[in-house]
């Protein structure tokens, strides 16, 4: 039997948050399962682990929540998603229905349409100038541009959308300060979501009536379909925002492989997968121990919380070859920054749809992305986000 090694280091804290990777190292190295003492929950960070785990729907559930708080001894801030806060059999309809609606066959309609939105946008922010906050004017904005509109939802209140996400992705952590900070204004950020997924909102042709309609098959029941579409409105727009927020950082700071992206714009969709690997804009998430459940030499007690890295994984040098490296010529298929198993995102085919069309739209009219000041991070309990992103597109 070998000691359980531990750390008292706070995964949530400041520091780990400004700059994960010396820790992710640090869990790594330590061995297959750390003991995180500060919360009494479990930690994985090696690739190995992390996509074995989850895979294992049957051993580490979801359905007591994906953050640090247990449902089963807390009352949950909101009522719990069916989908990434649930487990088979209850799981299963709810993901079938959004599957399909979200797949890549049933994208294509929208292909023609969001890559025009992103040549328009382009176009616009090219025209004010060489110089742009790239969070705001792309990471943020092209999303906001055409995911709202894919739902359905009004036009009023989208301002919402981000700090509802913000702080919903916050609330996966400990009640920390970052927490607390969103707690204010949560009830009404999420009447206001619970408000856009009744039937009557909800424009003809969106993903939002969709859900409707398959509920009004019988795919689902009419009880689910409001909490079907939150599901969208919660996991659909912080987390692509970051993601272009991560391309982008990643092709600005790697010049040579914005040169390859512009020979071989087919190269687009290699690169975000490449990016969510390299920054894995969702970092973390919670499983909960269904029972004793062993990992290599540890015996994890029934119920405990084993908060698994993402991010880590993605850079564990015993999976990956040079895994600091942002590089269009690896094959980045089988990074966990999408997670893995029954709860993969069922929204992956919707994020790399609209990178395909902002990195196609800026590969054809920009020949040189550049840093033109400092970065600034904002940190999230969960997402690895930037707040600002100066750039000069040459
Ligand atoms: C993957 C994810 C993140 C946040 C919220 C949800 C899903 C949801 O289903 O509500």
């Amino acid at each position: 039997m070998t000691l359980l090694p531990s750390t008292d280091v706070d995964p949530f804290g400041p520091e780990v948050l400004e700059d994960p990777r010396p820790f992710h190292a640090q869990l790594r190295d330590a061995g297959p399962v750390v003991h995180l003492t500060r919360y009494d929950t479990y930690a994985m960070a090696r690739y190995e682990h992390v996509h074995a785990a989850l895979v294992n729907w049957q051993g580490f559930q979801s359905g007591a929540g994906v953050g640090l708080s247990n449902f089963h001894t807390e009352k949950p801030w909101r009522p719990p998603s069916l989908l990434l806060e649930s487990d088979p059999p209850g799981h299963d309809a709810p993901r079938r229905v959004l599957g399909a609606i979200l797949s890549q066959r049933a994208l294509r309609r929208l292909r023609e349409q969001w890559f025009a939105a992103a040549e328009e946008l382009v176009d616009a922010v090219l025209a004010a100038g060489p110089e742009l906050d790239a969070v705001p004017a792309l990471a943020e904005a092209f999303p906001l541009r055409v995911f709202p509109d894919a739902v359905g939802i009004p036009d009023e209140g989208r301002e919402n959308l981000l700090p509802y996400g913000d702080f919903l992705f916050n609330a996966f952590g400990p009640r920390n300060e970052l927490m607390e900070a969103g707690l204010a204004d949560a009830g009404r950020l999420g009447a206001w979501v619970n408000e856009q997924c009744r039937r009557e909102v909800l424009a003809p042709g969106g993903f939002g009536a969709a859900i409707w309609a398959a509920a009004d098959r019988g795919d689902i029941t009419p009880g689910q379909a409001p909490l079907v579409v939150r599901s969208l409105l919660s996991a659909g727009v912080d987390t692509t925002v970051q993601g272009l927020g991560a391309v982008l950082h990643a092709f600005a700071t790697h010049p040579g492989q914005w040169r390859r992206l512009r020979a071989d714009p087919r190269l687009a969709r290699v690169a975000f997968d490449e990016a969510v690997r390299w920054a894995s804009p969702v970092q973390t998430f919670f499983r909960t121990a269904t029972t004793e459940v062993r990992v290599a030499d540890t015996v994890i007690p029934s119920g405990k919380k084993i908060l698994m890295f993402l991010g880590a994984a993605n850079r564990d040098p015993r999976r990956w070859a040079d895994p600091d490296a942002f590089d269009l010529a690896r094959d980045p298929s089988g990074h966990v920054g999408f997670g893995m198993g029954i709860h993969q995102c069922v929204g992956q085919h919707v994020a790399r749809l609209e990178s395909e069309a902002l990195l196609t739209a800026l590969a054809a009219r920009v020949e040189t992305i550049e840093l033109s000041g400092p970065t600034r991070r904002h940190h999230n309990n969960t997402m690895r986000a930037w707040a600002s992103l100066p750039m000069r597109l040459g």
